[in-house]
């Protein structure tokens, strides 16, 4: 039986449905693997199942010359922790989870939409203090969110989700910017630069993918070309924003408010960020239902299944 290696306790339906194919040994450790972890899970199983952190970068694969391991089911569809040419390279498959991920991750984005928006963190919080002295008609007044202008960076799945959920559950308008021309379902507004859709949008989306290309592709210049009264939302990666520059937006005024479910360094998130009552700030949430773990655990599982068996896995990605 092949040997498969799940690089974090998983939900038990997933485990017991890997049971089935393989010899399955399960790290009950919950941070990401360590080098040297990486580089023996390459020589002693079959398959890996690793997931965000677990950095299977160049140099990990340089050093395993002829690795046992044949294919890294990632648990996640963002699998830019994993250098996927440095896995071919080593004659390694990449595969993710997409697809399962799209809708929770949507419905994130909506969450922070309204709580940056409407300001629910801050309104919850002061409930907490013990310091709310009641309703008055012109307390904590937000940004009504219904008939805006979204701006959505990145129209794959998770964007297209994002974008069906303003125009119909709040009438919003839907206006993007995506490197790539896209045939929609639905009206929406394709805007050639970010710049223009920063200066156009009352909330803006970030749904790009992780990765070399989109590093700090969101910098100072683009909080600067947003509204003052818009709020900034990230359900991508964090390091797709120079954070930085995010803090001095937010401290300037430039922008009325963000939401977030990623950081560029996470789990670090700077203390700037924390000490601010106009910024929600969520533990990558993104897809943290079970049913929608065990979803992302069985697509991982069959891809492990498919390219130990010799067949091209559904999810390939290198
Ligand atoms: C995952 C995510 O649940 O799927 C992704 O890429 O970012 C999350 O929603 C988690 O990051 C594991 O990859």
């Amino acid at each position: 039986m092949k040997r498969v290696y799940l690089t974090r306790p998983l939900p038990d339906a997933v485990v017991a449905r890997a049971r089935e194919f393989f010899e399955v040994e399960m790290r009950d450790e919950t941070v990401p693997l360590k080098i040297g972890q990486m580089r023996a899970a390459l020589t002693l199983f079959d398959g890996v199942l690793p997931t965000l952190g677990d950095g299977f970068s160049a140099e990990v694969f340089r050093d395993a010359e002829s690795p046992r391991c044949k294919i890294l089911a990632n648990f996640g569809v963002g699998y830019n922790h994993i250098d996927a040419v440095a896995a071919r390279s080593a004659g390694v498959m990449v595969t993710n989870t997409p697809g399962a991920v799209t809708d929770a991750t949507a419905d994130i984005a909506m969450t922070l939409i309204l709580m940056s928006a409407r300001r629910a963190g801050e309104g919850e919080r002061l409930v907490r203090s013990g310091n709310w002295q009641g309703w008055n008609p012109t307390q904590m007044l937000g940004l009504h969110v219904s008939g805006k202008t979204v701006g959505i960076i990145g129209m794959g799945r998770i964007g297209q989700a994002v974008a069906r959920r303003c125009l119909n559950g709040f009438g919003m308008k839907v206006a993007y910017y995506t490197r790539t021309p896209k045939e929609l379902e639905f009206v929406a507004t394709p805007i050639r630069s970010l710049e223009e859709l920063a200066q156009r949008s009352d909330i803006i989306v970030l749904a790009v993918p992780g990765g070399p290309e989109t590093r700090h592709l969101i910098k100072a210049p683009f909080f600067a070309a947003m509204q003052s009264h818009a709020h900034f939302i990230n359900v991508s990666r964090g390091d797709v924003v120079a954070e930085r520059d995010l803090v001095s937006a937010l401290k300037r005024g430039e922008i009325a408010g963000a939401g977030l479910d990623v950081y560029e360094h996470e789990p670090k998130v700077p203390d700037a960020l924390k000490v601010m009552e106009n910024v929600t700030l969520l533990p990558h949430l993104g897809t943290a239902a079970l049913e929608v773990r065990e979803a992302m655990g069985f697509m991982a599982v069959e891809n492990l299944r498919a390219a130990l068996a010799g067949e091209e896995p559904p999810n390939l990605v290198n």
